[in-house]
C-alpha cells in the first residue's frame, strides 16, 4: 500500500520510507508546503498543516511535526525546533548548556494522518541526553548533539535502522502501522 507523505525533509522522507518498507508501505513524497503555525504543541502545528492540506486535496496522506525538547531549557527549542536549527543551530544550544549536569532531552514526533474523512494523530518520543560535543555524521538536525536513553552514542553516529528502531519518527509510525493494519482487517 502507498502512502502520501506531505514533507519538504528528504530526511523524514528517507527515515519514514525505510521504517514503513519494513511494515510494508511504499512511502510517496508530496512537497506542498503546507504553512506552519507557531502554537504550544506538535500536535496543534500538525493538525493545522494537515487542515491546509485538506482543503486542497482530499487523498489520504500523513504529515508529521517534530520537535527537540531540552529540559533544563523548560522545553526549548520544542515547537520552535525548526526555528532555531535555521539560526542558533545545535551549537547555539551547546553554549545553552555549557557546563550543565542536568542534560536530559528528548525528541517527540505527532503524526498527522487523514484518512480521506477524519484525522488521526500519533504520537512517538524517545528520551535521553544532549551530548557535551557534536559527533557523528548520519541523521540530520539536531541528532550529532542527541545520545538516546541506554546508548553512548549519539543518533548520528547510529546507522539509519538502529535511530530508526528506537526513534520518536520511528515510534510515530509504528503506531499509525498498528492502526492503519487494524483498520484494513
Ligand atoms: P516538514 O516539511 O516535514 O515540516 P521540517 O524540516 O520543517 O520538515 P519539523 O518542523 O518537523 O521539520 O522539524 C523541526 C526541526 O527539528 C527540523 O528542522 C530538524 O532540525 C529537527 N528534527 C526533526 N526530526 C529530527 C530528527 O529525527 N533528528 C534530528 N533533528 C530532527
Amino acid at each position: 500500500m502507498r502512502l502520501r507523505f506531505i514533507t519538504g525533509n528528504k530526511n523524514k522522507v528517507r527515515e519514514a520510507g525505510e521504517r514503513l518498507a519494513e511494515l510494508g508501505y511504499e512511502v510517496v513524497q508530496d512537497n506542498m508546503k503546507p504553512p506552519e503555525v507557531q502554537a504550544d504543541t506538535l500536535e496543534e502545528v500538525a493538525l493545522f498543516s494537515a487542515k491546509w492540506v485538506v482543503e486542497r486535496s482530499q487523498e489520504p496522506f500523513f504529515l508529521e511535526d517534530a520537535g527537540f525538547f531540552v529540559d533544563y531549557l523548560k522545553g526549548f527549542p520544542g515547537v520552535y525546533s525548526a526555528y532555531v536549527f535555521d539560526t542558533i543551530g545545535y551549537g547555539g544550544i551547546l553554549r545553552l548548556m555549557r557546563c550543565k549536569t542536568e542534560r536530559s532531552a528528548r525528541f517527540e514526533a505527532v503524526i498527522a494522518y487523514w484518512d480521506g474523512r477524519e484525522f488521526h494523530t500519533f504520537k512517538g518520543v524517545v528520551k535521553g541526553t544532549v551530548s557535551r560535543n557534536p559527533r557523528g555524521e548520519n541523521g540530520f538536525g539536531y541528532d550529532p548533539i542527541f545520545i538516546p536513553e541506554g546508548e553512548e552514542r549519539t543518533f548520528a553516529e547510529m546507522s539509519a535502522s538502529e535511530k530508526n528502531a528506537i526513534s520518536h519518527r520511528g515510534r510515530a509510525i509504528e503506531k499509525m502501522v498498528r492502526w492503519l493494519k487494524k483498520k484494513e482487517t
